[in-house]
């Protein structure tokens, strides 16, 4: 049986994951639009397959790096929706005790997460670091990261590729290509039709996978993944998806042509894998509502939490800071 085998309970994982993902930010932009969010806050709505597959091919002894379209990877590392929504609602029972209502700075490295700081595409470097220190240390562990196509044309994707290669580092680089970057579509901002194409500039794999497809992400990943921790060096793997939404919150996405959005609708990452659940006999639609069922039932007991957690005490501001 190949390492990339997904057994029945391991499939119904990955839906749970991606139900619960696709719960949360749909309850997320409700509140946003209801006035009850803090900050800005960035839609996940297309990236699901991506990140729950990513977070779902590691090891617990590995370690993530994610980005701000990443839910799915925290949430499937262990990070609660109680926790996180408490983040994102500045909340003292949250991630950064309300120092960041955001989806980013969600680290934990008791669960081998590594916040995110928001500059693009900074996280890159952070987990090649990461990734030498393992191989220093003669750690049999791998880092994985994420990035955006539009932060794949910054000058760190070269470096971090780059020298990953040269040091044989046991590196995953995942670039969730959505076709835009804020609002500049990608045949705007580089000339070749497939980032993965840049990996033969380093001399590594640059595995191209429907981003829309949980299982095929999945395998690429867990691919790569244990390529790396066998010692065969980093791997860029490039998932093409959609944006399905703004930017952020405030982006209403109007230069995003309509006609992209119906093709991209009609691939729904949680639809086409509920369809393949059934057709394949792995799952009956009860078993499929009843998943999305507890999923609600998660999100709703995390925003109450949240919303019943105190605010951070001003007093406490100094704490958590390198230099107070
Ligand atoms: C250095 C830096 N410049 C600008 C920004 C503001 N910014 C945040 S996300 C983003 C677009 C990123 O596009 P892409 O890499 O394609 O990721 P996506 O948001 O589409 O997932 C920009 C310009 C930033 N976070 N960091
Ligand atoms: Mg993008």
């Amino acid at each position: 049986m190949s390492a990339n085998h997904l057994d029945r309970e391991q499939k119904l994982d990955l839906y749970y994951w991606m139900r619960l993902t696709r719960t949360f930010d749909d309850a997320m932009l409700a509140l946003w639009k209801q006035g009850r969010g803090v900050g800005g806050t960035f839609s996940q709505r297309g990236h699901e397959a991506i990140s729950v597959a990513a977070g779902y091919a590691l090891a617990p002894e590995d370690v993530a790096a994610p980005m701000h379209r990443d839910l799915g990877c925290y949430l499937v590392r262990g990070l609660s929706p109680r926790r996180i929504f408490a983040n994102l609602l500045g909340r003292e029972t949250g991630v950064t005790r309300g120092r960041d209502a955001n989806l980013h700075g969600l680290g934990d490295l008791s669960l081998n997460l590594i916040g995110f700081v928001s500059h693009l595409p900074q996280s890159l470097g952070v987990a090649l670091g990461v990734a030498m220190s393992f191989r220093y240390r003669g750690e049999p562990r791998v880092a994985l990261t994420f990035t955006g196509d539009g932060a794949s044309s910054a000058g760190l994707f070269h470096e971090v590729l780059n020298m990953a290669s040269v040091y044989n580092a046991p590196l995953v680089v995942i670039v969730e290509n959505n076709q835009y970057a804020y609002s500049t579509p990608l045949y705007q901002q580089m000339k070749v039709p497939d980032i993965a194409l840049r990996a033969q500039g380093y001399g590594i794999p640059g595995v191209i996978v429907d981003g829309n497809d949980v299982e095929a992400m999945y395998s690429v990943t867990k691919e790569a993944v244990e390529r790396a921790r066998g010692g065969g060096g980093p791997t860029l793997i490039e998932a093409k998806t959609m944006r399905m939404l703004g930017h952020a919150i405030h982006d209403g996405a109007e230069y995003v042509p309509r006609e992209l959005l119906a093709a991209w609708e009609a691939k729904d990452p949680i639809r086409c894998y509920e369809a393949r659940l059934l057709a394949e006999g792995i799952a009956d639609r009860e078993e499929l509502d009843e998943i999305g069922r507890r999923c609600e039932i998660e999100i709703e007991d995390a925003i109450a939490f949240a919303e019943a957690s105190p605010w951070p005490d001003p007093a406490t501001v100094a704490e958590g800071v390198y230099a107070p």
